[in-house]
């Protein structure tokens, strides 16, 4: 069947989401994620920061240079989660499903809602009319009849643009003498190996589509297939459990290499992990360790364990694969658990039934908690539920290491 496939993006996400809240930051050059003289990078910047070559993913003293006249903001997390919700509220009106890329993208199935391409037309400048007087914010839609063709008419006039492709035609015109980058599936390496190969633009790819598999393998198919304007998949919503993993991790503001600390860290990290867990009633049974050492090298680890009851028992593991690592200055940790499922190990067992004492393993993380508290003198029990939110948790890591 014919689909039609909306994709939204917001415009500048987090940066007009702090510019609608503080209208003294309209028209600036406004550059979220690190401060300068911090470590990190861009998470976003407004379309005026843009002009200085400032983008997403910038290491913070890039974009410094390149523009110290802006101004620079952490993230508010929280508060992004929030809109996103909102404008969930708004596309969920529209369409039978709704699958999410990221806080401020979906693709919207609107193929029944519509019928047709007037139909979605109409929905698209709605949604967009809406996010616009109901959440200040604006956006870009694309309406086609695939999702990669939906994702490029939604980039084809940003900010606040609007673009459609109808069909594999009008998609093989717009794109046929663009750079291979334009298939935004084609990253830089794999840009490369085309241009290696002197495949350049969208129709190299059309009239090389055996040599493009030949380079590419299956990602070569998909690319010889969108070179043609086909594209079949669906919108798939998203569900928790449908997830692969659920992970934290946290960048120290300098390397550390107290093994104690780190793995002080890990616990709260095993905690923050636990907790979006819980709310998908969701039980890992593996666990990952990731650590970027200070000369960038990574690392993960894993391992395949009964099921995680507990943030304890998340920490525990994680801590016997950490143990195993090199010992080295460590400038990124991260803790994560894989395998996700909605039956945890145990059984309910009569105990459960009875007024039982607490499990050992939460007895167990009371007392870590305990400890870490006289170790660093900060009271967690008071700030347990704000650990989780990814400022505080940095703060409390940055006292943690100042503290130590
Ligand atoms: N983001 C991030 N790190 C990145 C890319 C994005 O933290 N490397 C965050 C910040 C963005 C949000 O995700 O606001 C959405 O990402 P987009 O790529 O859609 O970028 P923007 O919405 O900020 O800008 P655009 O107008 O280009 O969509
Ligand atoms: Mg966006």
């Amino acid at each position: 069947m014919n689909q039609i496939i909306i994709h939204v993006d917001m415009d500048a996400f987090y940066a007009s989401v702090e510019t609608r809240d503080n209208p003294s930051l309209r028209g600036k050059p406004l550059i979220i994620g690190s401060l300068p003289g911090e470590r990190g990078v861009v998470a976003t910047c407004s379309y005026e920061a843009r002009k200085f070559g400032v983008h997403s993913a910038m290491n913070i003293k890039e974009a410094y240079r390149l523009c110290p006249q802006g101004i620079y903001m952490h993230p508010n997390f929280e508060k992004y989660k929030a809109v996103s919700n909102q404008l969930h509220n708004i596309w969920d009106d529209y369409s039978t499903a709704s699958e999410t890329i990221a806080l401020d993208e979906a693709y919207l199935d609107v193929t029944k809602t519509a019928r047709t391409f007037d139909g979605a037309r109409k929905i698209a400048l709605t949604i967009k009319k809406r996010t616009l007087d109901e959440l200040g914010l604006s956006c870009s839609v694309g309406v086609a009849y695939s999702k990669t063709a939906a994702k490029t008419a939604s980039e084809e006039n940003k900010p606040n643009g609007y673009f459609e492709i109808e069909n594999k035609e009008a998609f093989v015109n717009l794109m046929i003498d663009r750079d291979v980058r334009a298939l935004y599936t084609v990253g830089a390496k794999t840009a490369e190996k085309l241009y290696a190969a002197g495949i350049n633009t969208v129709r190299d790819i059309q009239q090389n589509r055996e040599k493009v598999i030949g380079l590419l393998g299956k990602q070569g198919y998909r690319l010889s297939q969108l070179s043609l304007g086909i594209d079949n998949r669906r919108v798939v919503p998203y569900l928790p459990q449908n997830a692969k993993s659920i992970s934290r991790e946290l960048t120290f503001q300098e390397d550390v290499s107290d093994d104690e600390l780190v793995k002080d860290v890990m616990l709260l990290l095993a905690l923050c992990v636990q907790r979006r867990a819980e709310r998908y009633e969701l039980y890992g049974k593996g666990v990952t360790l990731k650590i970027t050492y200070s000369d960038m090298k990574n690392i993960t680890r894993s391992k395949l364990v009964l099921a995680c009851e507990n943030a304890m028992d998340i920490y525990r593991e994680a801590v016997k694969l950490f143990d195993q690592t090199q010992k080295r200055p460590i400038r990124l940790i991260g803790v994560g658990i894989y395998n996700l499922s909605h039956e945890g190990a145990r059984q309910l067992s009569l105990d459960d039934f009875l007024d039982s004492p607490q499990s050992s393993s939460e007895e167990e993380l009371n007392s870590e908690l305990n400890r870490l508290g006289n170790k660093y003198h900060l009271d967690f029990y008071g700030h347990l539920d704000d650990i989780y939110k990814h400022e505080t948790l940095h703060k409390t890591a940055e006292y943690m290491r100042k503290h130590n």
